[in-house]
């Protein structure tokens, strides 16, 4: 691992969530080495916000892209080259607002890149405006007196799209989350994983919140729809919520937008 680190100096605030994410990354990407994939073949994509700042502590082929975009770079990169690793680090705001439709097609696609969502639930970087998955009532720059918005269900968005390997990790989870990104970058196809990030400075409640909640799924039944509808369904990211799963909530196989491209080019 010590060769994935950098000479750049970590800006996060203390405690803040993305410092277990990075951990957890690091682990996985060192394990991924120690099993035949080679550092040269693995970049990182990250968009804008305080997440992106990821791509300046990994030694490793990074693409800093833009607000919104950075899965729409991570397809280029890997249909240009797929002998590569693409892994995608965004934000909650680059992915479910900024970039939704990016997310969208990029699921519905199979293609083949790791995405991994750093959800802080705000806006971070501008200082705090409310996101898609901030809880109703969240109160923040552009939303003084609290949102009065239900918040979206990301999983369940992305079962919609027809994503073939859906889960969600917990950044204080550090040991659990890296062997779900390992298994991500593994699986053949579109992998997501929304990781739920606490910022000290916008959500500080949050480690308390999810530390009260989170449990690990134990899901034996990883192709049924039904079943990972079930376990999405358990929380709506909204205050209210007896316990929150993590871990891989559907795992399916299908052609990947790559192999059937390739398969179409040499008809
Ligand atoms: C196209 C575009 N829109 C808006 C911005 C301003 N902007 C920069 S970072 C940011 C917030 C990022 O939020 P998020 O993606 O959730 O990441 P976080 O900072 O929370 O890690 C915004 C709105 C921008 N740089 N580019
Ligand atoms: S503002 Fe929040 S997300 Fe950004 S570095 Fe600080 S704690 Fe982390």
């Amino acid at each position: 691992m010590k060769n994935l680190e950098t000479y750049c100096k970590k800006t996060w605030c203390p405690g803040c969530g993305n410092f277990g994410i990075l951990t957890a990354l690091e682990q996985a990407v060192a394990s991924l080495m120690n099993n035949g994939i080679n550092k040269e073949n693995l970049v990182i994509v990250s968009g804008i916000g305080c997440h992106a700042k990821i791509v300046d502590y990994l030694n490793l082929n990074t693409f800093y892209s833009l607000h919104g975009r950075p899965i729409a770079s991570a397809e280029g990169i890997k249909l240009g080259n797929p002998n590569l690793n693409v892994i995608v680090c965004a934000g909650d705001g680059d992915a479910y607002d900024e970039g939704i439709s990016h997310l969208i097609h990029s699921a519905k696609r199979n293609i083949n890149i790791t995405v991994l969502i750093h959800n802080n639930r705000t806006f971070a970087l501008t200082t705090g405006q409310f996101t898609s998955t901030s809880p109703y009532g969240f109160k923040g720059k552009s939303t003084p007196n609290g949102s009065i918005e239900k918040p979206l269900n990301p999983l369940k968005l992305m079962l919609a799209s027809n994503a073939m390997f859906i889960a969600r990790g917990y950044s204080a989870e550090t040991e659990h989350l890296k062997n779900l990104i390992i298994k991500a970058v593994n699986y053949q196809g579109f992998s997501f994983i929304d990781i739920l990030q606490p910022c000290m400075s916008f959500t500080p409640e949050a480690y308390q919140f999810y530390n009260k909640r989170v449990y690990k799924l134990k899901n034996k039944n990883l192709t049924s729809k039904e079943y990972a509808l079930k376990k999405i369904e358990e929380w709506e990211y909204d205050k209210d919520t007896p316990k929150i799963p993590i871990g891989i909530f559907y795992k399916r196989n299908q052609n990947s937008y790559g192999k059937i491209l390739l398969k179409n080019l040499e008809k």
